[in-house]
């Protein structure tokens, strides 16, 4: 096998986001792009050399060529050996569960996850460590200053490599072994959840689901497990193909970009219970019969219900959930008597917590929930945990959210984001918000008294290492908060997320309109940060 040296020069901008590299198509599709990126992380990953490699993607455009280079790549840096997922797919939770189970030095994961995909879309490309989870900060912070001083990239000299048909073959010293993507994943699954109940509430009338995967990566995960292990009728997985261009839609499981699904659940006799997945399988939403639980209260609703299920029997140690992510969880943690920790936004922030046994679950308010079965966050996973309650409880979703509520309290939660802002602009406000912190205490904003406003900084309580400029919060005497920050996984211009919280503990008050029941707060929020002055929006772009 012939190995090429090839001459490079940096590229200043690829530094990793909330999570790893994404950039539209064309800017990965220039010359020595990618292999800029996959060099950097050979040279700082160096038990790579000698080790086992796990590398697969959500099948979205560039995906394909994108194995090949990186295949090419671990041969001429003497990886043992790569496992790869049959015809390039494998989704985020089922790439860091192979990680984990075959004990590999790591893993390339190419998604740019809920962003579009296609030749004028987004591609991304992310390093898990031998964890199985999103590298933290430092080693993608090494990775990027890799980047900066690349003169040369190391590149075997061969064609092409078969990935579509199952089984091992060699790229010179190096062994490829091409997997059934979902299969390990599976055994996981049953290893979890009462696959006999969830068999059963199938087979029981009136049980109905439908599961949208949304043209992505969990359409083969989804039928395999739902339709074929747990037996869903044949179609209660729609758009269960992965396409490149995920059929020309966002791959993001929300209200706005899985309406169809949203319209069969609102409709005349619709199902009992749906569920959705992005581009990459790590997030969920979840909906009951004209009901959408907010991915806030699905983390506590799990939480509260986890000794139902059989993974879980033994209770949870503990909760970790986003700063952004609404408090619901928090009162889960108090009344079972367990730690509750808030990270930055990212998986990545759970990592250590999940290592060092101190928490079970984890959940952020994107749509993403998951356990230490995993190191990344797990739509399918939460889907299973959902039908196991509903086969024990034999309640509807909303039933069992609203007896939550009725428990804990509710916490009305939004999220309303300003996307594709002018960059400057997007900074201009953050910056003289930042500016006006120190004055905000104490005063009142409408019928609200400020307990505290600051800007999120976090320290790790594994390993100590801090990070800042996390989003900054402005909390209220009651519990209500107001969170700004600043998406770190657009590929063009700046997108503002505004989150809004409002704790309501009166069950004679835990029917109003959520938007309605935060209008106020809305408000506040628009005003002290000048929303409409700085980015020229009234309205959001997408409000969850
Ligand atoms: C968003 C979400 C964050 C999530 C991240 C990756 O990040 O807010 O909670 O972890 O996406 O999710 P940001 O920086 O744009 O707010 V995924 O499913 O796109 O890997
Ligand atoms: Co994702």
């Amino acid at each position: 096998m012939n190995i090429k040296l090839v001459a490079t020069t940096p590229f200043q901008d690829q530094k990793p986001g909330t999570s790893g590299l994404r950039k539209q198509v064309r800017v990965f599709q220039q010359p020595h792009y990618l292999e800029n990126f996959v060099q950097a992380v050979f040279n700082t990953q160096t038990a790579l050399r000698g080790g086992t490699l796990v590398l697969g993607g959500d099948g979205r455009y560039f995906n394909r060529e994108a194995i090949q280079i990186i295949l090419r790549m671990a041969a001429a840096h003497g990886v043992a050996k790569v496992i790869v997922g049959c015809g390039g797919i494998l989704s985020t939770p089922a790439a860091s569960c192979l990680i984990r189970r075959y004990r590999t030095q790591g893993g390339l994961i190419l998604s740019a996850s809920h962003n579009p995909g296609g030749p004028h879309a987004d591609f991304g490309i992310k390093f898990n460590t031998p964890n199985g989870g999103p590298a933290p900060e430092k080693v993608t912070n090494e990775i990027h200053a890799a980047t900066l001083t690349l003169t040369e990239y190391r590149i075997a000299d061969i064609q092409h490599v078969d990935i579509d048909h199952l089984g091992t073959s060699k790229l010179g010293a190096m062994e490829i072994a091409v997997v059934d993507p979902v299969q390990d994943y599976a055994a996981l699954m049953q290893n979890l959840f009462d696959f006999d109940r969830m068999h059963t509430l199938f087979n029981s009338v009136p049980f109905r689901m439908r599961f949208d995967a949304m043209h992505a990566v969990t359409g083969p995960y989804a039928r395999r497990i739902l339709e074929d292990m747990l037996g869903a009728p044949p179609g209660t997985v729609m758009r269960a193909e992965p396409l490149a261009d995920f059929g020309g839609h966002h791959p993001d499981p929300n209200l706005v970009h899985a309406h169809d699904l949203v319209e069969v659940m609102n409709g005349r006799n619709g199902p009992d219970f749906g569920a959705a997945s992005d581009g990459d399988g790590d997030r969920n939403m979840i909906l009951g019969r004209r009901f959408f639980v907010t991915p806030s209260d699905s983390l506590a609703v799990l939480a509260a219900n986890a000794h139902h299920v059989p993974g879980y029997r033994g209770g949870i140690v503990g909760i970790a959930r986003s700063m952004p992510t609404s408090q619901a969880a928090d009162r889960v943690a108090e009344h079972l008597g367990i730690e509750c920790f808030e990270t930055p936004t990212g998986w990545k922030f759970f990592g250590n917590l999940l290592d060092a046994g101190r928490v079970t679950l984890c959940g952020e308010e994107s749509f993403g929930t998951g356990s230490d079965h995993v190191r990344e966050k797990d739509g399918l996973w939460a889907v299973l945990f959902w039908l196991n309650l509903l086969a024990v409880r034999r309640e509807s979703v909303e039933s069992i959210v609203k007896s939550h509520w009725r428990q804990f309290g509710r916490n009305y939660y939004t999220r309303h984001d300003f996307e594709e802002v002018e960059a400057q602009r997007a900074d201009t406000l953050m910056n003289r918000l930042r500016d006006r912190l120190p004055a905000l205490a104490g005063k009142r904003l409408g019928s609200h008294t400020v307990s505290l406003a600051d800007d999120f900084a976090y320290e790790d309580p594994i390993d100590g290492s801090t990070s800042q400029g996390q989003g900054i919060r402005i909390l209220f005497e009651g519990g209500s908060r107001l969170v700004f920050r600043l998406s770190g996984t657009g590929t063009a211009g700046a997108t503002l997320r505004l989150y809004v919280e409002r704790y309501e503990p009166d069950p004679q008050q835990h029917e109003l309109e959520t938007q309605t029941a935060l209008a106020p707060l809305i408000a506040i929020a628009h005003d002290v940060a000048g929303i409409r002055e700085h980015t020229g929006r009234k309205v959001p772009t997408v409000i969850t």
